[in-house]
């Protein structure tokens, strides 16, 4: 169905009138699969994670708390989210079930701890901390246990995402004067800039095949979302008519990308195309979305 005024005829008025096509509402495209984890104002306007289907719709607030909780990062199997939390007075871990319940303290440090992202094995998280002076990346057991430093490099190094076969790392250093995205092992070795690139590099995810990492630049002006082979190879823009403002999640089968502009959640194809806003929220901040594993 075509809407819009070079439907000039009014057979094809008459048409579209029949049809309920509504030109506001744009083109309307096939809902993209299953769940995403996301932020969003809760009570007081206090940033809480809410679980919705991927086409905006069954929000529900899963930390409905007066703290600021952000960062969810899904378990493999989707049936729990590790997060950041300042309920304590400081930035800490925390781990839920998906209904919201069960919560549990991962970090008790009086430095910053934030950014989980949990391993694919399913028995580590990586987190970023500065409890050694300066933002490093971090490794935990899901219990909070045997915490190992990965990273050791005077800059800030954020920001971390797995590949999927847990073996490798991505992150964001600004070692070499901007936000560049390195890759390494997750025991810290080898270590290699991806992006080499003078703008900001900031933000990696792996696409679940671990072919490719989605990330956000500003090289072409504005931030925009951006997938790259796995090699720093093959740069492709995907967005052009929404800025950027968060870290890329694509769907478990890798059909689809979706990323936020500070204001709403968009999801788009993973080549760019069939870009929708599934939050449409005119006095409420959504952001940060993670998409769900799987639905249990
Ligand atoms: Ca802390
Ligand atoms: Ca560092
Ligand atoms: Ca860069």
């Amino acid at each position: 169905m075509k809407c819009g005024r070079d439907l000039v005829t009014t057979a094809a008025w008459l048409a579209v009138a029949a049809a309920g096509c509504s030109e506001a509402e744009g083109p309307q495209f096939a809902p993209a699969p299953g769940q995403l984890a996301h932020v969003s104002e809760g009570r007081l306007d206090q940033p809480d994670i809410f679980l919705m289907n991927a086409d905006g719709s069954g929000r529900v607030n899963l930390s409905d708390t007066l703290a600021v909780d952000g960062g969810p990062s899904w378990s493999p199997d989707g049936t729990k989210l590790v997060f950041e939390s300042f309920r304590h007075g400081n930035d800490e871990i925390y781990v839920m079930n998906a209904d919201g319940t069960g919560v549990t303290r991962l970090t008790a440090d009086t430095s910053l701890d934030a950014q989980p992202a949990w391993a694919p094995g399913g028995t580590r998280i990586a987190f970023v901390s500065n409890r050694d002076g300066n933002l490093e990346i971090y490794l935990m057991d899901t219990g909070g246990g045997n915490v190992t430093r990965v990273t050791n490099d005077g800059a800030n190094d954020v920001q971390p995402a797995w590949s999927p076969d847990g073996a490798r790392l991505a992150f964001v250093t600004d070692r070499d004067g901007n936000g560049e995205i390195y890759v390494m092992d997750s025991t810290g070795a080898n270590a290699l800039n991806r992006t080499a690139h003078a703008a900001e590099d900031l933000t990696p995810a792996w696409s679940p095949d671990g072919s490719k990492i989605a990330f956000m630049s500003d090289r072409d002006g504005d931030f925009a979302i951006y997938v790259m082979n796995a090699d720093g190879s093959g740069v492709v823009r995907l967005t052009t008519s929404v800025v950027a403002y968060e870290q890329p999640t694509w769907s478990p089968d890798g059909a689809y990308v979706a990323f936020d502009d500070g204001n709403d959640i968009w999801v788009m194809r993973a080549d760019g195309t069939e870009l929708r806003n599934i939050t449409r929220s005119t006095f409420r901040l959504d952001h940060t979305p993670r998409w769900r594993p799987a639905v249990p």
